[in-house]
């Protein structure tokens, strides 16, 4: 609880360029100070989407944890199309492999990949389409504009079955998503 409180202190002093309305809303989507009282003021509503302005935290998830892009020892590239597709559409990922995901946007409209569970990205694709200008920046997405391409180094350290999205409002729903599947250590 203690952490948790700090944690959510801490991101929203310091998203210094958000505009005090924009601030509001994410106040109110933080559901503050509710959030500071339930054990379960969990997702992504921990964290307003602002970059940090110091080095990735590289916080453990439920689907792995962020690395150093020298860390990676497979490269895997993922195309990003306007008919709402990846591909491939599904990685098969050992446990405790560092991939670097490459996504790259093959098409005329921006394109975003983001790594979590499925319930976690169900979620944050509900809040897209409420604040559909919240910036965000972690470090198990990447958002990438047409032609151009993104990395994500991520250690897949935990096993499972987890997803990846493009969370752009009616893209999610388009079904622009794909699995990933974490094999357990032997
Ligand atoms: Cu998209």
């Amino acid at each position: 609880m203690k952490y948790r409180q700090s944690l959510a202190t801490t991101a929203i002093h310091r998203a210094p360029a958000v505009p005090p309305a924009r601030r509001l809303a994410l106040m109110a989507l933080l559901g503050l100070p509710i959030a500071l009282a339930l054990p379960r003021a969990r997702a992504h509503g921990d964290q307003p989407h602002s970059k940090p302005a110091g080095p990735v935290v590289k916080e453990q998830k439920p689907w792995g944890i962020a690395a150093e892009p020298r860390e990676a020892k497979r490269t895997v590239e993922i195309r990003m199309t306007d008919d709402m597709r990846f591909s491939p559409s599904h990685l098969e990922v050992r446990q405790g492999e560092t991939l670097r995901l490459r996504a790259v946007n093959r098409g005329k409209v921006m394109h975003e990949i983001v790594i979590g569970t499925p319930e976690e990205l169900n979620e944050h694709a509900e809040m897209m389409k409420k604040f559909p200008n919240m910036e965000h920046d972690e470090p198990y997405m990447a958002h990438v504009p047409p032609g151009q391409r993104g990395d994500i180094v991520w250690t897949f350290n935990r096993p499972g079955e987890f997803e990846f999205a493009c969370l752009i409002p009616g893209h999610f729903e388009a079904g622009m998503r794909g699995t990933i599947r974490v094999v357990a250590r032997k």
